[in-house]
Formats: structure tokens, sequence, C-alpha cells
């Protein structure tokens, strides 16, 4: 149990390149003769994907994905037959409702103001073309593609594609293509990893580039990101989940615990709480230990692995002292189970998302509540955001002043532009401004 300035340290973020897993390098090795990083396997792929397009997609899809896909587009009738079973297929609508819902309410308008100097505003336009990237492997995050391309529809994105890997039979999950239907993603397509990445970010001939690649996946996807970041917009690179709970003594440890061990079988997670009860960190400790035996494999070992490698456990002196620690921290989730969690509210500085009161789990907002479940990871909401319409919007200035303003503000802008050295900046200005234009052919 860490206290004080222990505390502290354990909650502070350090910067970390993003950890390779020995598992990893092994795997590098059987699959390429050499201990390769993660990173210089993306940046092969990236090189050839670029040069030799949907044939080097084909290729490492066979080496990495085991199955090799002649047509890499999954086909519209594919995609319109694809059923699951009524129950999911209602919660995927339910979730897709909530989501547009919730995010239709985002303000996201420009604005244009005309006055006596003329007009300036901001013309707000959605991103033409986006690409969602929906993790497969160990589960297929159906939420995920949920997530993020609703929000980018009711930002009035036209095209959105998905990329996501296939299975070793070339299938993609059918509750994944019932879910880009009731959203209404425009295509498909079953290539994932870096590979994927490449084609979004470069563009085949199967696979068009896209203006800004969003959605979650693993190391080699994100390691991917950020190489072709600047080549496309990239809206995050998304690290391993955490979450924060802060419980006073009214706090139930049961459900306390359940909420820690769901976010501990995510691979990597980094479950942490912070109480101001002794009692309750010993009865969360129990309960923990408890609730993650009766998980079933390989849930278990998941969450055994987050508990055991990173779980953090923290007495608070009291609540103000537990929310300075969590806006330290500056968790992807923050849950606050105390006996008046919106007494709290006002003092959460930085967090992806809060989560008040026992009724509000952080594994409902993965899936119905309504704000998109990519959060910001690693300390990064300190600077960023959960995934929101904005993230699918530019933003065009628009300058449109008079002659009257212009005469006011100018010569400002000479004086400036001669402090800069840029002499037929000003001249532009003083053109409209004075008579005497140097070296102007009279008209
Ligand atoms: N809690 C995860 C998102 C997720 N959970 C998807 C279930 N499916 C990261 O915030
Ligand atoms: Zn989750």
């Amino acid at each position: 149990v860490l206290q004080g300035d222990a505390a502290r340290a354990a909650l502070t973020r350090s910067f970390s390149e993003i950890p390779v897993p020995e598992s990893v390098l092994d795997r590098n090795e059987a699959l390429y003769g050499e201990r390769l990083t993660p990173t210089q396997v993306a940046q092969r792929i990236l090189a050839d994907v670029r040069e030799r397009g949907d044939d080097a997609l084909r290729d490492w899809t066979e080496k990495v994905d085991g199955f090799r896909p002649d047509t890499l587009e999954v086909s519209r009738e594919e995609i319109e037959a694809a059923t699951v079973e009524p129950d999911l297929h209602d919660a995927i609508r339910l979730a897709v409702d909530r989501v547009r819902s919730f995010h239709e309410r985002q303000p996201a308008h420009g604005f244009l103001e005309h006055g006596p100097d003329g007009a300036l505003g901001q013309l707000v336009r959605p991103l033409g073309r986006v690409g969602v990237y929906v993790p497969g492997g160990l589960a297929p995050l159906v939420s995920s593609l949920i997530h993020t391309a609703v929000p980018a529809r009711v930002a009035g994105v036209p095209e959105i594609v998905v990329t996501t890997p296939p299975a070793r039979d070339g299938a993609v999950h059918p509750a994944i293509l019932v879910a880009a239907r009731e959203v209404g993603v425009s295509r498909v397509f079953r290539v994932g990893g870096a590979q994927g990445i490449a084609a979004l970010a470069y563009g085949t001939a199967s696979i068009p580039a896209v203006d800004k690649i969003a959605g979650p996946g693993n190391l080699f996807v994100v390691i991917a990101k950020r190489l072709v970041y600047g080549q496309t917009g990239i809206e995050s690179l998304p690290g391993p989940t955490e979450t924060l709970v802060v419980a006073d003594d009214s706090a139930d440890p049961r459900y306390v615990a359940a909420d820690l061990l769901a976010q501990a079988e995510h691979l990597g997670a980094e479950p942490v709480l912070v109480s101001t009860s002794k009692g309750l960190l010993v009865e969360v400790q129990n309960q923990v230990s408890g609730q993650l035996e009766a998980l079933p494999e390989p849930n278990r070992s998941w969450a055994r692995d987050s508990v055991l490698s990173r779980m953090k456990i923290v007495l608070a002196a009291d609540l103000d002292e537990a929310l300075d620690l969590a806006n330290l921290y500056a968790p992807e989730h923050l849950c606050l189970l105390t006996r008046d969690p919106w007494s709290l509210l006002g003092r959460v500085r930085r967090a992806g998302g809060v989560f008040l009161g026992e009724a509000s789990m952080e594994a409902l907002g993965d899936y119905v509540a309504g704000p998109s479940h990519v959060m910001p990871t690693g300390g990064t909401a300190r600077f960023m955001s959960p995934v929101n319409v904005r993230d699918f919007q530019n933003i065009i200035s628009v300058v449109g002043v008079n002659e009257s303003a212009l005469s006011r503000i100018g010569p400002a802008a000479a004086v400036l532009a001669r402090a800069e050295g840029l002499e037929a900046h000003a001249r532009a200005i003083e053109s409209r401004l004075t008579p005497e234009v140097p070296g102007a052919h009279p008209e």
C-alpha cells in the first residue's frame, strides 16, 4: 500500500519507450530469422506496401494472419448478408443509437460574423475520408468500431473505411460487419496490423488513402501509426488501458474489485485504487483475489497478469489528496465510488472520462453509455481528449475585412513585416493604402 510521497512517485508518469515484450522478439525471430524490433518490422512493412501495394498486403497478411486474401475488400453482399443473434443485433443498435445521440449534442459549428470591419469567421468542414482500424485478434472489438465510426458519421464524414485483420479462414467477424452496416461504414477491408495502417496511409489499387486514421490497435499498429503521421492524420496513439478508482469507506468492495478486474482483463492494463479507508483497501484486495479465481480462462490469466504486474494500491489522507493524485496520474478512466461523487466533479482536472457512482461503471461506458470509449491513455489526458466529433472535422479560417478596417490595421501589419525583413509583404499591404506602388506599371 502506497502513501504520501511514495504514492505521488508511483503515479507520476515518466517518459518510456513503448515496452517490447520478449515474446514479440521471439515471434519476430521465428517469422524473419532475426530478432527485429517491432519498429524495424513496421518500417519494412510500410516500405513494402508503399512500393508493391496490394501484393505486399497479400504477402504480409499471409505471413502475419495465416490467410492469403485474394480480394482484400469484403463485398457489399457479404456485409449485407452478415447476421448475429437477435440480442446481439439489438445491443449493437442500442450502442449505435446512444453513441450517436450523445455526439449529436456536441456543439461543433463554426461562426461567420459580419460587422463594420467586414467579416471574420471559422468554417467547419467534415474530413473527406476516414479510416477506422478495428482490432481483430483475441477479441473482435465491435464496440471500438462503433465508438470511432459513429462520431465520424455525426461529424458529417461522407466516407468511412474499415480495416481489420481476418481470421485464419479469411473471415471478418459477423458482428463487425453488422456494426459496419448499422453505422453506415462505406467499405471494409480484411487487412490488419502495420500493413492495414500502411494501406490507409499510402493507398493501394484496392484500398483508398484516407485523411485520418482512428481507432485502437496492438503494438505494431500504434508504431505504424506513429511512422505514417504527417502522411495522414492520426487521431491518437492509444496504449494499454488504465483505470483509477477513488473509493471511500462507503464503497462496496465487491463493486470496486469487479471494476478493477474488468479493466485488468485488457492486456497490459493498469488498475489503480486510491482510497481514504484502510479497511476498504484490505477488503478490496480480498475481493480481487476471490473474483479473479472465479473468472474463466483465458480471462483469468490476462487479469492476473495486470493485477500482479501493474496494480497499484494507494491510501490517501482524504478525498482532496485522492483527487490530487488522480489529476497527477491523469487516468484514461477515473471512477468515483464515494458517498457523494458529484461533490468531487469540480476538482477533476485531468482524465479521459469520469464515471460517477455505482451505476456508472466504466464497463458500461465501454459499450452503451454514450461517450466514445476511445480515451487518452498513458497520461496523455494532460493534453488529449476522448474521440469526439471535432476529431473528424477541420476548421477553415475566413478573412474578409473591408477597406475601412484595412486602413486602421494595415499600417501595423506593414511595420511588423519590415521588422521581419519581409519588404514584399509590407508593400503588398501598402499597395492598397498609398497611391504609390514601387515598380508598378500603370494600369
Ligand atoms: N476499456 C477499453 C475499451 C473496450 N472495452 C472495448 C471493451 N471493449 C479501453 O478503454
Ligand atoms: Zn474495457
